[in-house]
């Protein structure tokens, strides 16, 4: 027999188990702590790994993310023959294209700036500029950044994008690698990472990245909290190289209550939601995978294990 493991959400094992058994008879879906003989599994759903419960998996073959970044997985404890997926599926890359698109509006309108006079009983109107006139720079031309760009272009912004190998993006001007880096920061109103976390890209929103970077711009990370060092973007806003942030994920998850971003004023803060795995839509893609693995068909959102994404 061969069976696919679903741990986590109980609600959502449920609801696959309902439609991935219909879909795919072939296999048998259990959901922990139901695992029955471990030996017939072959395939695992998971956001996070157990090493206990890998250990007794002696026949997997491939780890199905259900999120679209594979960092929270640590690959270490999977032996190096099991395929890891991350989730490509339309719930998160809509999610995401929306909060991306709502972070640049708010930052292209002034809103931080509006909201704080509001606050204050202060009635102040800015210059107003025009879409075209923002410059914003997506680094990370994946799935998602692709789907943030197709979000922000015809909203008329000036979309650049960055990326390890050259990408070819409808509405963006690309630029790729280290050579290409400087030509892309230096002319971005609005910074959005869209990057992995991998042992290239943590810690790369800092210091030196900041000093690069327009002089009053702002940055929207949407990627993990990993990639940013956080002192250093709290002294680029206090000394003014930086206006604003908005911030949808944090190193640790949540942040302690007395975290300086909660009250930091030129810091917005929201609780990793920017790009939702929706179980609705999201069990089709698995679907789809899972009757490509059957028919001995290349996976969608195989992650390169060396490469960390
Ligand atoms: P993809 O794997 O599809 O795309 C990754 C992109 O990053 C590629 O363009 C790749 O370039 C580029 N890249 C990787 N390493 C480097 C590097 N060292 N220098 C320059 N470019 C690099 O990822 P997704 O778009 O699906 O997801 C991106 C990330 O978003 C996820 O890994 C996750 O961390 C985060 N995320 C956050 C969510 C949230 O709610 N906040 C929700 C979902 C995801 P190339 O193609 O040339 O290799
Ligand atoms: C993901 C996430 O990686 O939700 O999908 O962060």
């Amino acid at each position: 027999m061969t069976a696919i493991l679903h741990t986590g959400d109980p609600e959502r094992g449920v609801l696959w188990q309902e439609i991935v058994s219909r879909e795919v008879p072939e296999l048998d879906f259990r959901c922990e702590p139901e695992i029955g003989d471990p030996a017939d599994i072959r395939y695992l759903i998971a956001w996070t790994l157990d090493p206990a419960l890998i250990a007794r998996l002696t026949n997997l073959e491939v780890l199905f993310s259900i999120g679209a970044g594979v960092d929270q997985l640590d690959l270490s404890q999977l032996p190096p023959h099991v395929r890891v997926v991350r989730m490509i599926e339309t719930g998160i890359t809509n999610t995401m294209a929306d909060y991306v698109a709502m972070a640049t509006l708010a930052l292209h309108r002034d809103l931080p700036f509006y909201l704080a006079n509001q606050r204050e009983g202060v009635w102040k109107p800015q210059d107003v500029l025009l879409s075209s006139e923002r410059t914003v720079g997506v680094m990370g031309l994946g799935q998602l950044g692709r789907a943030a760009i197709a979000k922000l272009a015809p909203l008329g912004f000036r979309v650049l994008g960055w990326s390890r190998s050259k990408a070819d993006v409808e509405g963006a001007a690309c630029f790729a690698g280290e050579n290409e880096f400087d030509a892309f920061l230096a002319q971005c109103d609005i910074v959005i990472c869209l990057l992995p976390l991998t042992d290239e890209t943590r810690g790369m929103l800092n210091r030196d990245l900041f000093a690069r970077m327009k002089q009053g711009a702002s940055l929207i990370n949407v990627a993990r909290g990993g990639h940013l060092v956080q002192d250093d973007l709290v002294a680029a806003l206090d000394e003014g190289q930086l206006r604003y942030a908005f911030l949808d994920v944090a190193k640790p998850e949540p942040l302690a209550p007395d975290h300086p971003f909660y009250a930091h004023p030129a810091i917005f803060l929201t609780p990793h939601v920017a790009g939702v795995t929706r179980k609705d839509t999201a069990v089709h893609s698995l679907v789809a995978n899972l009757r490509r693995e059957l028919a001995g068909e290349p996976l969608d959102g195989e992650v390169d294990r060396a490469r960390g994404y």
